[in-house]
C-alpha cells in the first residue's frame, strides 16, 4: 500500500479567516449562523451582505432540504437573481416554471413574483441576491428570464487563462446589476489592483487563491467563501491551488452615482 500522504487543501497560510471592515468582509461559510425568514420554509438561510453592513445588496445562502418551498417572494421594486449551485429545485416566476439544476439561474425582474420548491428528496443549495432596481425614466424595464451557465460563452478578455462569464445582458443599460463568473487557471492574476465605485458580492464556486482586499489585507479563500466589496475597495486576486478557480460575482453598474 502506498504511503504517500494525501494532502488536503485548501489551507495553507490562514485559519482565522473571518474579517470585517468598513470596506470589505470575507465570510467563511462556517461561522455564518442561520436566519429564519417569513414565508421560506424548510431551509437553511445564511445571510451573506446586507445594507447593515454597508452593502447596497442583500445576498444570501440557502440549503433547501427536501420539501422546502416558498410562498410568493417577489418585492415591489425589488429585483432579484437565483443561481443553483447543486441540486435540484423548481422555480416559478411571471415568465412561467423552470427546473434549475447546479449551473441554471434565474433573473427576476423588479417587483416580479418568484417562489420555489425542492421536490426532490436531496438537498438544493442557491445563491439568492436582492436589490432595489434603479428605475431609468426613458428606458424599460428589464424582464425576468432564465438561463444557465453551460450555455454562456467565457470570454478573455485581456491577459491569459481568465475568463468571463455573463450571465446576465453585458453593456445593457435596462440592468443596474451584472452577474459574472469569473474563472482563473492557478497562477493567473489580475492585470492591476483594481478600485472601483461599483460592489460586489462574490461566492466562490470552486477552487482558492489569494485575495488582497484594501490597502495592504491579504486573505486566502476557497470553495464556500463569500466576499463583500465596498465601493472603491482596492482588490486583487491570484489563484493558488490546482485548479482553476472560479467565483460567482455581483457588480452594481451602469448608472450615474446619486448625488
Ligand atoms: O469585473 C470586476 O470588477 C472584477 N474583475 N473584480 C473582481 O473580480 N474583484
Ligand atoms: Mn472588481
Amino acid at each position: 500500500m502506498s504511503s504517500k500522504p494525501l494532502i488536503l487543501p485548501p489551507g495553507v497560510a490562514g485559519h482565522r479567516r473571518c474579517h470585517l471592515t468598513s470596506h470589505y468582509s470575507i465570510l467563511p461559510p462556517e461561522g455564518v449562523l442561520e436566519s429564519r425568514i417569513p414565508g421560506i420554509e424548510k431551509t437553511v438561510i445564511r445571510i451573506l451582505a446586507a445594507p447593515s453592513i454597508g452593502a447596497n445588496f442583500v445576498q444570501m445562502l440557502w440549503e433547501i432540504k427536501p420539501g422546502g418551498r416558498s410562498s410568493d417572494l417577489g418585492e415591489p421594486g425589488i429585483e432579484a437573481f437565483a443561481y443553483v449551485l447543486s441540486g435540484e429545485v423548481s422555480v416559478v416566476t411571471d415568465v412561467g416554471q423552470s427546473i434549475l439544476r447546479a449551473g441554471d439561474y434565474a433573473y427576476i425582474a423588479p417587483g416580479a413574483s418568484f417562489s420555489f420548491e425542492n421536490a426532490t428528496d436531496g438537498e438544493a443549495r442557491v445563491v439568492w441576491l436582492r436589490k432595489r432596481y434603479q428605475i431609468l425614466s426613458d428606458v424599460a424595464l428589464p424582464a425576468s428570464f432564465f438561463g444557465a451557465t453551460s450555455s454562456v460563452e467565457r470570454v478573455n478578455k485581456h491577459t491569459s487563462g481568465r475568463f468571463w462569464q455573463h450571465l446576465l445582458p453585458d453593456h445593457d443599460t435596462s440592468f443596474d446589476m451584472a452577474m459574472n463568473i469569473l474563472s482563473f487557471a492557478p497562477g493567473t492574476y489580475f492585470p492591476m489592483i483594481e478600485t472601483h465605485i461599483m460592489q460586489h458580492g462574490l461566492y466562490m464556486l470552486q477552487g482558492q487563491g489569494m485575495y488582497q482586499l484594501g490597502n495592504e489585507d491579504w486573505h486566502e479563500c476557497w470553495t464556500g467563501d463569500f466576499i463583500w466589496m465596498g465601493p472603491f475597495c482596492p482588490q486583487f486576486f491570484i489563484a493558488t491551488g490546482w485548479e482553476e478557480a472560479q467565483y460567482l460575482l455581483f457588480k452594481d453598474v451602469n448608472r450615474n452615482p446619486e448625488l
